[in-house]
């Protein structure tokens, strides 16, 4: 059985022209209604649809360039990066998708706007910006949902960074993945917001790629994730449509705790929560007792990321000094 990004590719460089300099910019995105667990690790195919929020200006502006050196070169945030280090060989493994052994040495140059201090994995705007960047490069007449196919290959959340806004990822139902590809959902919801609560910036305990693997092989708790997954995002978007801020913020922590659930029950254990997260967690919840309506989602790392509309930014930034406030909606 084929691959159908990989087929995609093919096809769409058999019209290749010229390498030429490209640049491009994707927003990293946060997902409400999470994607956790495979059913191809080869295809990078998920269990479960998975919707998200970008986050405007916060992501990867890559340019691609033939190279004037005759050798590949990647750079990262104004560093040259040698080419057997993580960030610049998944890179090229990526970038290898598209030339094949066809020798076209580039220039691989990306920036990201992600604060460090954030603590954000940036691999979903890396890949996404890689992807529209490489067919700028190589002159591909391809969609954006044919784009969000093939970034899918080089990180799973990185298929949903093709847009602003809301986006859903459905998981498709075809063994080569030719349906597993990510759309908007046309919202505009300008109050929209997010604030990143920091809690450790520095790498994290295990990748998602072998966490969500560990996770599938050994917790027996995962067997009840799929389907619910699968229905809380359903449930996700209908509210996201409905503007339904009320609903859709408890829905969407459910679903980062019923993740995080099914980690703590892997055998060993994955706990990317710390004491200092179930802490910044308790004070929110104390404080959304006493009135102030924000709703809390977790990845895999210790961060806390709080959901929650412009009428409560005062009180959260009084709450969380620390907080870092994006507004989804008000982007370059
Ligand atoms: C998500 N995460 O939906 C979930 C929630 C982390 C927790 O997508 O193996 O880096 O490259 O497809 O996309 C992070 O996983 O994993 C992720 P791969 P990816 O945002």
């Amino acid at each position: 059985m084929n691959d159908a990004a990989k087929t995609l590719i093919a096809r769409a460089m058999s019209e290749a022209s010229a390498p030429t300099s490209f640049s491009a910019y994707a927003p990293s995105n946060i997902a409400l209604s999470k994607y956790w667990g495979k059913r191809d690790r080869a295809r990078n195919l998920p269990l479960n649809s998975s919707l998200s929020i970008s986050l405007a200006d916060w992501g990867s502006h890559t340019q691609v360039a033939p190279s004037d050196t005759g050798q590949d070169q990647v750079s990262l945030n104004g560093e040259a990066l040698a080419l057997d280090t993580s960030f610049a060989s998944k890179a090229l493994n990526f970038v290898d998708l598209f030339r094949g052994n066809n020798e076209t040495p580039l220039n691989i140059t990306t920036k990201n706007t992600i604060p460090t201090a954030a603590g954000l994995a940036s691999s979903a705007s890396g890949f996404a910006a890689l992807t529209r960047a490489l067919c700028g490069c190589f002159g591909l007449d391809l969609s954006e949902a044919e784009m969000s196919l093939i970034a899918r290959l080089g990180s799973g959340s990185a298929s949903r960074s093709l847009w602003h806004g809301f986006v859903r990822w459905d998981k498709g139902v075809a063994e080569n993945g030719a349906d597993s590809f990510a759309h908007p959902v046309s919202v505009d919801w300008p109050d929209f917001r997010i604030a990143i609560i920091p809690v450790d910036t520095g790498p994290k305990s295990h990748s998602s790629r072998d966490g969500m693997n560990h996770t599938v092989d050994t917790s027996p708790l995962f067997e009840a994730w799929p389907a619910q997954a699968e229905k809380d995002c359903n449930a996700i978007e209908r509210f996201v449509r409905e503007k339904d801020f009320t609903a859709l913020g408890q829905h969407a922590e459910a679903n980062a705790l019923a993740m995080h659930a099914t980690m703590q029950a892997a055998r060993p254990a994955i706990t990317y929560l710390n004491a200092r997260s179930w802490s910044i967690l308790d004070q929110l919840w104390r404080a959304r007792q006493k009135g102030l309506e924000a709703y809390a989602t977790m990845d895999a790392g210790p961060n806390i990321k709080l959901i929650f509309e412009a009428k409560s930014a005062s009180d959260i930034q009084s709450e969380f000094p620390d907080a870092q406030i994006i507004a989804p909606f008000e982007h370059s």
